[in-house]
């Protein structure tokens, strides 16, 4: 052999040395990451890509334009836990039996028997965590037997509660765990501290697939931004005034700021460590805004509610090379969707065995106007007393553009079209009777379906009541 050939052969072989390499390389990367941000208590009308215009959320509104942006996104629930059971199962809160939000002493927790959506990633060989709100167990502080997210499948828990986290805690320490040190400069800000984890897990996890849940404490009540932003908002025009101001709350829209900007130091994190195109990030709110502190219109009500604005919820995902960019989907989900939409994804079998409520929505990331086999929603939210926040005792039903709510206390239905009256101001009950009658028998076959009643205790009230906090 010439110098020369022995020379290009070896080249030759160095270059497909290099080539395997980068293939294996490329493969390891092509694992789809998954970052799941969730705001809580964030409503339907809060960001600028849905409507607003006082909130700053360029972040967002960037992913929205770069991904998909969902108009009809459901959660199963107006309240937090039961979101999160859904969440976590893809089954309605009603099949899981958890109906409400649990109580710091509660005795229920999310069961652990059933595969979880972090157990789903772990079956498909991913590092799993999950960082902040919990909310799926009472606490053995309170004197419960409480079930951390470790047991659920989350290889870390970072700056999640162990105790009861009403009321807001949004400055280190931290009420709902003292225990938690600060890591920050200065006065350490929640929002802050779980932005920051947040890029530290995608950092130490950047060789290996990932799954990360950030759900965030914000913007719960009670409000409390970083001063600063606080004023900023407060010399805009039409700036509401101090924690409860019920309209532009400029402590709601400064809470705000600090979740978009984690979203953009995300955003950063995996293009810098050249990730930013095999993950798939998501963002959406778990119920609907607090109507003392916000409005949610065009929808109406808010938080604790079986209208609109207690549970329909923005939905931004953006998914490389999948989701086009800038694309409104209009097709009706629920947070019950995403557990199968990723078994799908990941292509794993565990959890086969056990009923699934949801379905994939892959196949409207791929295209949003996609036909789903699915065009009924249900709700069920039995109440013995009043929530603080007004909501009432009451089932619901979604079936293509028909809402019914059935409230419980009074054995009342309302009917609405959603398609011609989206802030349900005309109620079409007396008018449309049959369709009335169709869906409240629709409603009770699906509770006889899911295995739950509406307890005898939460069918009649004093709708005077006040429920204590
Ligand atoms: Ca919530």
């Amino acid at each position: 052999m010439t110098t020369r050939r022995r020379f290009l052969t070896m080249c030759g072989a160095g270059l497909a040395a290099l080539a395997a390499g980068r293939t294996a390389a490329a493969a390891a990367r092509r694992r789809l990451n998954v970052v799941y941000v969730l705001a809580d208590d964030l409503g339907y009308s809060e960001l600028g890509c849905y409507g607003n215009t006082f909130n700053e959320t360029p972040n967002l509104d960037r992913l929205a334009a770069r991904g998909m942006r969902f108009t009809d996104a459901y959660a199963a629930a107006p309240v937090c836990s039961p979101y999160r059971a859904a969440l976590m199962t893809g089954q309605w809160p009603a099949r899981v039996g958890i109906n409400d939000y649990l109580r710091p002493n509660d005795p229920k927790h999310l069961p652990t028997e059933s595969t979880s959506l972090a157990e789903l990633f772990k079956a498909a060989d991913y590092a799993t965590g999950m960082i902040g709100k919990w909310h799926l167990t009472g606490y053995e502080h309170h004197g419960a037997k409480e079930i951390r997210p470790t047991a659920h499948g989350f290889d870390e828990a970072i700056v999640s509660e162990r105790r009861g986290i009403g009321g807001g805690s949004y400055w280190h320490p931290y009420h709902f765990d003292p225990a938690i040190k600060q890591r920050l400069h200065g006065k350490e800000y929640l929002v802050d501290r779980t932005n920051t984890e947040a890029v530290e897990f995608i950092e130490r996890h950047k060789h290996e697939p990932f799954f990360l849940y950030l759900s965030h404490y914000a913007v719960h009540t009670r409000l409390d931004g970083k001063p600063d932003l606080v004023r900023k908002y407060e010399a805009k025009k039409g700036a509401g005034r101090g924690q409860g101001a019920p309209k532009n709350n400029p402590h709601l829209a400064a809470q705000l700021e600090v979740i978009d900007e984690g979203v953009g130091m995300i955003v950063r994190k995996l293009e810098e460590l050249g990730l930013a195109d095999n993950t798939l990030l998501l963002f959406t709110g778990d119920n609907g805004g607090e109507s003392r502190v916000t409005s949610n219109a065009p929808l109406r009500a808010g938080k604790s509610t079986l209208y609109v604005g207690g549970i329909r919820e923005p939905l931004i995902v953006r998914w490389p090379g999948v989701t086009k960019a800038g694309s409104v989907c209009r097709t009706p989900t629920v947070n019950c969707d995403f557990y199968p939409t990723f078994r799908v994804i990941l292509g794993v079998a565990v959890g086969k065995g056990k009923p699934v409520d949801g379905v994939s929505i892959v196949p409207l990331l791929k295209d949003p106007s996609a036909r789903l086999a699915r065009d009924t929603f249900y709700w069920h939210y039995p109440l013995a007393k009043p929530h603080f926040l007004s909501g009432r005792s009451a089932g619901a039903i979604r079936r293509g553009d028909w809402k019914l709510i059935e409230f419980f206390d009074t054995g009342k239905v309302e009917l609405y079209n959603l398609a011609k009256d989206l802030g349900e101001a005309h109620d079409l009950a007396g008018e449309k009777p049959e369709k009335a009658k169709e869906l409240r028998q629709a409603l009770a076959a699906w509770r006889q379906d899911v295995g739950t009643t509406i307890p005898p205790d939460c069918r009649d009230y004093d709708p005077k009541a006040k429920r204590k906090r």
